[in-house]
């Protein structure tokens, strides 16, 4: 969505300088990012190809190898270029411990809201070790500041996903290698009580937390990508002696940002699982748990203008759209709604429109709002040129 955005700007900048005669060279600033995002790092722009020498520009170096952090044309998440980070357990210590990362500037205001948008490719060779590594951290400020351990960490540890979120461990699944984890972070950075942490992984929001994020100081943390790996250099047991992961598609916002604007694109293409259906009103041969049976010749039928289908996916996590296929769906079109909701209480429009009237097939509609975070969706009827009944054979909604 942003790199489309991205494009579409530069080409309109483009034809407007063209038309005053202006000849230009291709730029890197030739697009403009959402308004909120304050820095993309997807490696596509040259400029931001510094690796090994150097870090990306307004960021800081922490590897001591030639190896330590790279840039690669395979795997990417997005375009033509990822980052990747190799470390060693003979490696050199680099400030204060075993670490290839790129780390921000310590120069975040205090109070800040931030959004963290990224993807992780641990390599195939990211072996099982009992010693856990950060692979993203956000560090409490340097001077003035608690220090001690990193209030917010993203962890491989034991084959897992885990956060540490001040010292309690979060544990999100094992992890797979060899394939791309995209992960969403917003962080209201506080020390009181109207702090937040919310976290989705691979679309699904995983955590939120209200409360303190950080333990104080006059500057909210700073982020880090990369490896750190600690038991290599204090002699804790470890079995493994290399470390490569790949990293992708950075997109850092601040309190303008949504989620769209920072997460690694993705097509709207994803079924989500439905494991419970209800309605409004039924027919008993026809109950709506005939709507998600994956059957094309079952279907939920009820009578009345408004009457409705709910599933529940049973979690949140973003959806983007949805797919209904309708009972006699190749002779009559249905105008109906669909509704969102997180608790199942409260509903907010995200399509309204008619079928096709053309096929009895499930037929895929995309939110006009977006993708939002919801549980719930709501598929209304309110009219066809048959009769009052409302009759779908399947519907289930679509994920990021
Ligand atoms: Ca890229
Ligand atoms: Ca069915």
């Amino acid at each position: 969505m942003t790199a489309v955005r991205k494009r579409a700007r530069a080409l309109v900048a483009a034809v407007a300088l063209l038309a005053l005669g202006v000849v230009i060279a291709p730029s890197q600033s030739a697009g403009a990012d959402p308004a909120g995002v304050q820095r993309t790092l997807d490696w596509e722009q040259s400029a931001d190809r510094t690796l090994p020498a150097a870090a990306p520009p307004n960021l800081n170096k922490q590897w001591a190898t030639s190896y330590g952090a790279t840039n690669v044309t395979s795997p990417t998440r997005d375009g033509s270029y990822a980052a990747r980070f190799e470390l060693r357990k003979s490696d050199p210590v680099v400030s204060g411990s075993k670490r290839a990362e790129i780390s921000q500037r310590d120069e975040q205001p205090a109070g800040a809201e931030r959004w963290y948008g990224f993807s992780i490719n641990l390599a195939s060779t990211w072996a099982y070790d009992t010693s856990a590594e950060i692979v993203s951290q956000w560090h409490q400020c340097d001077v003035g500041c608690p220090g001690g351990s990193p209030p917010l960490a993203l962890l491989t540890d034991e084959g897992r996903w885990k956060i540490d979120f001040r010292g309690e461990f979060i544990d999100l699944g094992p992890y797979s290698t060899g394939v791309w984890a995209d992960w969403v972070f917003h962080v209201t950075w506080r020390t009181d009580s109207t702090g937040m942490l919310q976290v989705w992984k691979n679309g699904e929001r995983v955590v939120h937390r209200t409360g303190a994020t950080h333990g104080g100081g006059p500057r909210s943390p700073y982020f880090k990508l990369g490896i750190y790996k600690w038991d290599w250099n204090t002699g804790a047991p470890s079995s493994t002696t290399q470390r490569v992961m790949y990293h992708d598609a950075l997109r850092l916002g601040d309190e303008r940002a949504a989620y769209r604007d920072v997460a690694p694109e993705r097509a709207c293409t994803r079924a989500v699982p439905v494991p419970s259906a209800s309605a409004t009103t039924y027919e008993p041969t026809n109950p709506p748990a005939n709507a998600i049976d994956g059957n094309p010749t079952t279907r939920w039928s009820g009578q009345g203008f408004g009457a409705a289908l709910i599933l529940d996916t049973g979690a949140l996590r973003q959806l983007c759209g949805a797919t209904v296929a309708w009972h006699r769906g190749d002779l009559r079109w249905n105008d109906y709604t669909i509704h969102a909701s997180q608790d199942g209480v409260s509903y907010a429009k995200v399509w309204e429109g008619r079928s096709s009237g053309t096929t009895t097939a499930p037929e895929t509609v995309l939110f006009t709002t977006g993708s939002i975070d919801a549980r719930y969706l709501r598929v209304s009827f309110w009219a066809n040129p048959e009769n009052d009944w409302a009759s779908i054979t399947e519907a289930g909604p679509l994920g990021l």
